[in-house]
């Protein structure tokens, strides 16, 4: 099947978050990472802005260095605490857009949109994508489109920073070709220098080597430079959701056989139930009940769907009966009810 995945990349993530948070930064550079110590410091830049990028500095440079080149940036400690809680509402924003979702990192994930099957779809999804994170966190992304990982990355690459770039399965030839090899995620500096020593310097020039000659050169990395110079890539976007399954119980004040209150309790733990299921854009299969009589005894009674179920009706309504076989087949109080609900 054809598919369409676009991948997501916040921009400048940790220097945009400190700019957020104090305004007075705007518009001047910021360096996010060790201390300088006015040039004596140790360590790295973990981030900088845009603004701090134009004097060279960059990730993982020392600190001493990036003091060198702009002594009058603003250098701030990694307040790795706050990124994470940005980061993760973020995240919470993307996995909306498709049950398909898989989080690389911080600032960086793929969604596979595949279900909505036109490109010009895709591109308004990711535009609304983008909106609705600035709206929501103040925040600039991102995100590049394309028929696999491979592509959907590099293109986001190319589109940095606060853009957006799609790339069809008809581009994608002319889309990769004029790059250089380095542009090729998986093609560092060490492999790029030894292929610019046989005079290898862009992806059109990369594809002119046969894969046995790539794997003389690099071994097995080198078979796969020959797919991805070809735009091949068939890593499927694994959902790494970190919810696996949902549930809530109540334990009773008093073992009880009294059925308004059990439905009237188990009213609340489905809505609460049903209420994360959405925060988390979450399905469910199977439906799990569980009891425990008097004297701790616990029983559990599951029903699974043929298909992913996102209804509300149909979790009430399945749940209850579940609740109600306990019910007529055991005679004793009940001292707790839960319900969990899994992919
Ligand atoms: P990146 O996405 O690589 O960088 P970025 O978001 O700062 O900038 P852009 O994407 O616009 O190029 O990394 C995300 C965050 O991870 C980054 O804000 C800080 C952290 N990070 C480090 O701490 N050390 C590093 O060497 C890198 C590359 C990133
Ligand atoms: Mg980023």
């Amino acid at each position: 099947m054809k598919r369409i995945i676009l991948h997501i990349d916040m921009d400048a993530f940790f220097a945009k978050i400190e700019e957020r948070e104090n305004p007075q930064f705007k518009g001047k550079p910021v360096v996010v990472g060790a201390n300088p110590k006015r040039g004596e410091g140790r360590g790295v830049v973990s981030t900088c802005n845009y603004e701090a990028r134009k004097y060279g500095i960059h990730s993982a440079l020392p600190i001493s260095r990036a003091y060198q080149l702009c002594p009058k940036a603003i250098f701030l400690p990694v307040n790795m605490e706050l990124y994470q809680e940005v980061s993760e509402r973020v995240m919470n924003i993307i996995k909306r857009y498709s049950q398909n979702w898989e989080i690389v990192s911080l600032d960086e994930a793929y969604l596979d949109v595949s279900i909505i099957k036109a490109y010009k779809k895709a591109e308004e999804l990711a535009k609304n994508l983008k909106r609705e994170i600035i709206a929501k966190e103040k925040l600039t992304s991102t995100i590049g489109i394309g028929p696999n990982k491979l592509i959907a990355k590099m293109a986001m690459e190319k589109a940095k920073p606060n853009g957006l770039l799609l790339v069809n399965p008809k581009q994608v030839k002319s889309f990769l070709e004029p790059l250089d090899v380095e542009d090729l995620p998986g093609i560092g500096p060490k492999t790029a220098g030894k292929l610019r020593d046989i005079k290898v310097n862009k992806i059109k020039e990369l594809k002119e080597l046969s894969k046995l000659k790539l794997k003389e050169m690099f071994g097995k990395a080198g078979e796969s430079f020959y797919e991805r110079a070809r735009g091949i890539d068939e890593e499927p976007v694994i959902s790494n959701r970190a919810v696996k399954s949902i549930g809530k119980e109540y334990t009773f004040e008093r073992d009880t056989r009294d059925s308004e209150i059990l439905f009237e309790t188990f009213e609340e733990i489905i809505k609460g139930v049903w209420q994360e299921l959405k925060e988390n854009n979450f399905s469910f299969k199977t439906i799990t009940v569980i009891c425990r009589f008097s004297g701790f005894e616990t029983h559990t009674r599951s029903k699974t769907f043929e298909k992913p179920s996102e209804d509300f009706k149909t979790l009430q309504k399945e749940a209850k009966k579940l609740l109600l076989k306990f019910i007529v087949e055991n005679q004793k109080p009940i001292r707790l009810i839960g319900l969990r609900v899994k992919f």
